[in-house]
Parts: C-alpha cells; sequence; structure tokens
C-alpha cells in the first residue's frame, strides 16, 4: 500500500481501477455465458453417463459464481470507499458542502463539486432516449418525457431498453375517463447479474402512470379552477382563484371547451377579447408547497375563436415563460417545454405563482384546460401524460399503447457512470452535454 492520503487524482485512479476489474469481470462473464459461448457448446455436447447430469448442475453453480461477482452488492462494496475517500479530497480542499457520513450523500457532494468548483466530467454513456414514443389504440393522448436534470445532464442511472405504456384501467374498467391508468411494461430482466447489457429492467421499475386532466382527483391539476367552470362575476376574482394582474379581466365561454375531466358537471372555458393577465400564487394552489426535488410540467390549452387574434399566449411557470402567436385556428397546447427549466431550482422565484395571459387586443382568444403536476418518475427519468390533440379528443380505452425505445450505440461507453448506476448510485456530470474535456476517464 502507498503512504499518506491521496490527491484527487489519486482517489479517481484508484475507482477507475475498480472500475477496470468490475468491467474486465462483467465482460469475462458474459462472454462465457452468452447465446454462443463454451457453456452453450459444452451443454450442447453432453452424453454419458456421468456428464449429462453433473456438468450441467456444475455450470450452473459455476455461473451463479460469476453473477455473484458482479452483484449490485458487491460493485457497491467496490465504489462505496472511492466516494468516501474522494470525500477526505473534498475536505482537504475546504470544499464547503462535502460532511457527509454516508455514501448516498457524498456522490452528491462529488456531483456539485465537479460542476462549481474544478469543473469536471466523466464519460457519457451515451444513451440515446426516445422523446417521442410510438401511439397505438384508439385514445389519442400523448406522454412526454424529461430526460435531463437541472444542470442539463442527461440522465444516466436507467436502464437502455424499450418501454411500453399499456392502458390497464379506463372508464369501464375502474378508472375515470381521462385519469386512464397506464402501466409501465419493460423488457426481460436477465435471471441473474450477467447479460445485462442485453437485458432489461423487468419488473423492477414497473409503475402506474395516470392521464393527468384539468380536474382535482389524484391525477387532475395541483392548480385550481385549471378548467375555468368557477366563474362569478360579483366576486373579487371573477375566476376563482386566479387574480388579474394586468389588463381586462376575462370572461367565461359556456359554448366551447377542449374537454372534460373527472367530477366536471359543467364545461365552460375562459376567453378574451383583450389582452390580461392573471396568476394563481401558490397558496392556492391545490397543494401549499412545491417538492425542490422534482420537475413540473404546466400547460393550457388555446385557440382562436372567430376571425384572426393578434398578440400572443404567455405561458409563466415561476421565473419562466413560453409564449406563442395567438392565432390559432385549432387548439395548441402551450407548454413549459420539459427541458432543466422544468426543475424546481431552475423557475424558483421570490412570491412564487403560475401566470396565463395574452398581450393581443383583436380577435378573442380562449383558453381550456391548463395542467399544473410534478411528472412522474419511472426508471429515472421523468413521464407526463395527457391528452393534447388539437382538434377532437378521443379517450384512451383500455389497451392502447405508447412505446418508447431506448438505445446505446456503444455500450463500452460511460463506464464510471454505469457502474455508478449498477451500485444504485446515480451518476456524475458528464462530457457530451457542456463539451468540456473529460478528466475522469474511463478505464
Ligand atoms: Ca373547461
Amino acid at each position: 500500500m502507498a503512504s499518506g492520503l491521496p490527491n484527487e487524482a489519486e482517489v479517481q485512479a484508484q475507482w477507475r481501477a475498480v472500475v477496470d476489474i468490475l468491467d474486465k469481470t462483467q465482460v469475462y462473464a458474459d462472454s462465457l455465458c452468452g447465446a454462443t459461448n463454451e457453456f452453450e457448446t459444452l451443454i450442447g455436447s453432453l452424453k454419458g453417463d456421468f456428464t449429462p447430469g453433473s456438468l450441467a448442475a456444475w455450470a450452473d453453480t459455476y455461473r451463479s459464481g460469476l453473477s455473484s461477482l458482479v452483484d449490485p452488492s458487491l460493485v457497491y462494496q467496490a465504489i462505496a470507499p472511492c466516494i468516501m475517500e474522494y470525500g477526505k479530497v473534498l475536505k482537504a480542499g475546504s470544499y464547503v458542502g462535502s460532511g457527509f457520513e454516508t455514501v448516498e450523500l457524498m456522490i452528491g457532494a462529488i456531483y456539485d463539486r465537479f460542476l462549481k468548483s474544478t469543473v469536471q466530467f466523466v464519460e457519457s454513456r451515451e444513451i440515446a432516449h426516445d422523446l417521442a414514443g410510438a401511439r397505438t389504440g384508439t385514445g389519442n393522448g400523448t406522454i412526454s418525457r424529461l430526460v435531463v436534470d437541472e444542470n442539463n445532464f442527461e440522465i444516466e442511472n436507467c436502464h437502455v431498453e424499450d418501454k411500453v405504456f399499456r392502458c390497464t384501467r379506463d372508464q369501464n374498467s375502474g378508472a375515470k375517463e381521462y385519469a386512464e391508468e397506464f402501466t409501465m411494461l419493460a423488457e426481460t430482466r436477465s435471471k441473474d447479474h450477467l447479460e445485462q447489457h442485453s437485458s432489461g429492467s423487468g419488473d423492477t421499475q414497473r409503475r402506474l402512470l395516470y392521464n393527468k386532466n384539468a380536474g382535482s382527483s389524484h391525477s387532475g391539476s395541483i392548480a385550481r379552477n385549471s378548467s375555468f367552470e368557477s366563474y362569478d362575476v360579483s366576486a373579487t376574482n371573477d375566476f376563482t382563484y386566479w387574480e388579474l394582474v394586468s389588463g381586462t379581466v376575462p370572461t367565461q365561454d359556456t359554448s366551447n371547451y377542449y374537454t372534460s375531466h373527472p367530477g366536471a358537471s359543467t364545461n365552460y372555458s375562459l376567453t378574451a377579447s383583450a389582452a390580461f393577465r392573471l396568476k394563481q400564487s401558490l397558496v392556492d394552489l391545490r397543494r401549499s408547497k412545491l417538492d425542490s426535488r422534482k420537475p413540473y410540467f404546466l400547460r393550457v390549452m388555446t385557440k382562436r375563436i372567430g376571425g384572426t387574434a393578434d398578440g400572443n399566449v404567455v405561458l409563466h411557470l415561476g421565473s419562466r415563460s413560453v409564449s406563442a402567436s395567438a392565432d390559432n385556428a385549432n387548439w395548441y397546447e402551450l407548454m413549459l417545454p420539459l427541458d432543466q427549466n422544468s426543475w424546481f431550482k431552475n423557475f424558483n422565484q421570490d412570491d412564487f405563482n403560475i401566470e396565463i395571459e395574452r398581450t393581443g387586443s383583436s380577435g378573442t382568444v380562449i383558453f381550456d384546460d391548463l395542467i399544473f403536476c410534478p411528472l412522474d418518475q419511472i426508471d429515472s427519468t421523468w413521464w407526463v401524460c395527457r391528452m393534447a390533440e388539437n382538434t377532437t379528443v378521443t379517450s384512451w380505452l383500455r389497451d392502447d399503447e405508447i412505446k418508447f425505445e431506448d438505445s446505446q450505440s456503444d455500450l463500452t461507453k460511460g463506464k464510471i457512470n454505469y457502474y455508478l448506476f449498477r451500485a444504485g448510485l446515480g451518476y456524475l456530470p458528464h462530457a457530451n452535454v457542456s463539451g468540456g474535456a473529460c478528466t475522469f476517464t474511463d478505464p
């Protein structure tokens, strides 16, 4: 053993050496146990009195032994000391925010260190996340996905596989219409810890996803009066929970609406023939606080009624906003893009609120079906399902599906991050986003 405490490069060298051993073990074990391999050859050749039974049993035991060498708990056991040693380096550099005693928190301190102190990156796994998905069946809603964290690094602690969201409860089988239940179905898992790259997550990441709507049930918007049905011209705020910030108070359109939602008794929309800006404050949301560890989704449907409408429609999420032309002949989903600014840290503001706005004053524009909600995390990336069709909404029915196909062109890339994932420890900032040079290189 060398003497003294390691510096940062030396800790990285130890970590790299650990990953090298893990990876070479994994590659070798996989090569013995893959589809056309030594074990297959052996088992296929067995005949006689002694060998068929005995060697088949031995092969099982042998594979089990190989598998145990790359068991997540053993991967964790190898990487955890490197992470804690890294903490000592941060301490020596008086790096504030590294006073953690657990591996899980210390890896977060190292992540921060990579960005804030001595900027550096590991190699990326370069996973190609499918953002669009392919829909089959009756319903014409959509599922969107967020695949970057609050610092715009692609989320890398996930399985590379196809995922299908299948409608498992519709309006006729236990769910409310517009609050249909989807089950995420993944690819088959390896029977042990070998052949991980060619295997899926099995049922380990299986979660339910619900169609979000403008109602107030469990899958509804956390903004109140999101569908603009609660309206009283004699009240302080004509639209309940929506306070006028500037412009002319909009009125209610009782003839046109986007779609309904669970619990709806009437279906109306908000209509504006002049410029306006309305806000709903945090205190009026169905939840009195936001979760700083989650990304949020905000959208509203809008279209013009009658002739051309001028100006823009604008949606504000805290300090962030998105705008588009108000002149939409069909329903248009005005939505904060799903990117790093979907995260609390990046839209947080003094006196948080969400706002809808129209800037023009010629022509009539209606708004309906606002949805504000946190995204749901499944296998580390984030998802939201809702109706967004621009002409006619058709509800989901059981067995409707949306399929997402992720891929990774080079399975050997991003080993530091891959074994962090295998150990259940997340990932570190990687070089493919900022274009920075990779300093903590793969073995
Ligand atoms: Ca409505």
